[in-house]
Formats: C-alpha cells, sequence, structure tokens
C-alpha cells in the first residue's frame, strides 16, 4: 500500500476525500504521526468527531483486517496499525466525551480472560464517556476473579464485556455463570461485545444485551440504565 512518492504528500492539500483514502492507507502502514495529523485536519474542516472515527479509523481498520485475514498482514504489521488507531483515537477521545452532562450511571468494562484486542473496547469506553457514563476500563485479558473484584469496588450499573476470537468469547459465559452462582447476577446490567458475537450468543450466555457495535453499546446501556431505575421507583 506505501506509495513510491509518500514523503511528497502533504495530508492537508488533500480534498476530504483524498485524505481519508490516504489515512486508510497511513493506518495500514502504521503511520501513527499522520494519523493524529490527518485526524487533526478532518476535525479543523468541520468534520464531527464520530465522522471521523467511522469513516477515516475504523474504515482504516477494517481494510486491515480483511488482509489479516487473508494473510497478508501479519502481527508486527497490525500491531502497528493499532497504535496508529489510537493515536487518532487519543485525539477523538475528549471531544467524544463532551457533554458536560451529570453522571447517567456507571460502567466496568473489561476484556475477557485470554483475549488483548482492547480497540474495540477502548471506542466503547469512549462512547460510554460520551453518553454520560463513568467508565472504568480494567483492561484485556481480564479474568473472573478481576472482574468479579471490579464489581466490587466500583458498584457499578453495567458490567461490559468485550472479546474478539472465537476462542475467548466463551470466557462470558464462565464470568456470568460464576455471578449466578455467587448470587450477583441480577445486581448488573451485562452488556457484551465484540466482532464474533451476535444476538444469539449474547442470549445463550446469558447477557442482558448484545451491542454489535460502541454506538449500540451507549444506546443500549442509557435504556437499561433508565428503565431499571424507573423499575425501582415503581
Ligand atoms: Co487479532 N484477530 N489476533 N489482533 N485482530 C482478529 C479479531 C481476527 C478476526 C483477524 C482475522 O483473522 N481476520 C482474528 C480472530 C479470528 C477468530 O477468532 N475467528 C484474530 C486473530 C486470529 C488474532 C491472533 C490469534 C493472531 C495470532 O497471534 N496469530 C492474536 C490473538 C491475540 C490474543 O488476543 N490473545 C491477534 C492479535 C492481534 C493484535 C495484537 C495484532 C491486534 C490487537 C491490537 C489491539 O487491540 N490493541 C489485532 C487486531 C488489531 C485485529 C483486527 C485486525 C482488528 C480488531 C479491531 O480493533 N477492530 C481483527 C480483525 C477484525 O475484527 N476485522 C483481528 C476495530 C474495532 C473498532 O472493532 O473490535 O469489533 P471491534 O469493536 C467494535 C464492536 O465489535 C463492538 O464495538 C466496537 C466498536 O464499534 N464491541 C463491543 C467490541 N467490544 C465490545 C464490548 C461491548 C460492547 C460492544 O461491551 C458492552
Amino acid at each position: 500500500m506505501t506509495e513510491e512518492f509518500d514523503d511528497e504528500i502533504v495530508l492537508a492539500e488533500l480534498s476530504d476525500e483524498d485524505l481519508v483514502a490516504q489515512m486508510h492507507d497511513d493506518l495500514y502502514d502504521g503511520m501513527a504521526d499522520e494519523i493524529a495529523e490527518g485526524t487533526e485536519i478532518l476535525l479543523a474542516r468541520e468534520w464531527g468527531p464520530g465522522k471521523v472515527l467511522n469513516e477515516a479509523l475504523v474504515e482504516g481498520m477494517r481494510i486491515v483486517g480483511i488482509d489479516f485475514r487473508d494473510g497478508i498482514l501479519f502481527v508486527p504489521e497490525v500491531l502497528l496499525a493499532a497504535n496508529a488507531m489510537k493515536a487518532g483515537m487519543a485525539i477523538l477521545r475528549p471531544l467524544l466525551a463532551e457533554t458536560g452532562a451529570e453522571s447517567v450511571g456507571k460502567v466496568v468494562i473489561g476484556t475477557v480472560k485470554g483475549d488483548i484486542h482492547d480497540i474495540g473496547k477502548n471506542l466503547v469506553a469512549m462512547m460510554l464517556e460520551g453518553a454520560g457514563f463513568d467508565v472504568i476500563d480494567i483492561g484485556i485479558n481480564t479474568d473472573v476473579d478481576e472482574y468479579l473484584a471490579a464489581l466490587e469496588e466500583h458498584k457499578p450499573d453495567i458490567l461490559g464485556m468485550s472479546a474478539l476470537l472465537t476462542t475467548t468469547m466463551p470466557y462470558m459465559k464462565v464470568v456470568i455463570d460464576t455471578m449466578v452462582e455467587k448470587g450477583l447476577r441480577d445486581e448488573y446490567i451485562i452488556l457484551v461485545g465484540g466482532a464474533p458475537l451476535n444476538q444469539e450468543f449474547g442470549d445463550a450466555v446469558g447477557a442482558d444485551g448484545y451491542c454489535r457495535d460502541a454506538a449500540v453499546a451507549a444506546e443500549m446501556a442509557k435504556a437499561m440504565v433508565t428503565e431499571r431505575r424507573q423499575a425501582a421507583l415503581a
């Protein structure tokens, strides 16, 4: 994907369309500085942070994912791409979280044991913050004891779990079953998400909701917390 004359490209001189296409290439090539610069340029051109996120960054990562799947890209390259994506996300984060609203609830979120993918989880955390939630991100490779300790410590309204591997997604059931055994299940709203999941899986593991993407996660979190609070008042 690297262009022969890459170093002659001045991002600020590109049209929106060409800049976004260039950012997809830069993400693919793991060029964090260029991704940060492109993100700033689009924001300066009055693009909303959500549009920059989806059209420039998430779409770029989707392309990386296809070539990773097809054996064209390998782990080191994908790590660089992830790093570049994070450089853009770091700029967007405060903008997406800029609501000034009172906290609508608390969420503990983590990627399950055996799984180190965190971009999607981080995005969900950003969108939840943007929707007015306090988010406690307990990171990656989270085992059941760590989830339970975080629930005990933070007493959130919602537990969010992320998994990107078909081999790690069953661990969500381990966490939920343990919560059931300990009589804790009904104290929390449990939301799950990650590329290999679907509604059927969410239902099968006993989650309250499956979230296709970060925007759905934020909407569902708000609706479920409101519903639960209204039910408690009734
Ligand atoms: Co990984 N990887 N990876 N990887 N990686 C996938 C997931 C894979 C689909 C690639 C492929 O083959 N096409 C494949 C899984 C196949 C499978 O399980 N069937 C795969 C594999 C195989 C692996 C390794 C095993 C590779 C190896 O070592 N041979 C290895 C496993 C490591 C481990 O975890 N133990 C591995 C490693 C890596 C990297 C470290 C190189 C890197 C991760 C870097 C990082 O995250 N810091 C990486 C990446 C980047 C990917 C792809 C390319 C991109 C994932 C991503 O960030 N997507 C991915 C391919 C793909 O998914 N297309 C792939 C962008 C992100 C915005 O989307 O994460 O889906 P996503 O999140 C969305 C929704 O799913 C949802 O909202 C998010 C935002 O809209 N969501 C939630 C996610 N979590 C949620 C939680 C919620 C709610 C919604 O809670 C309420």
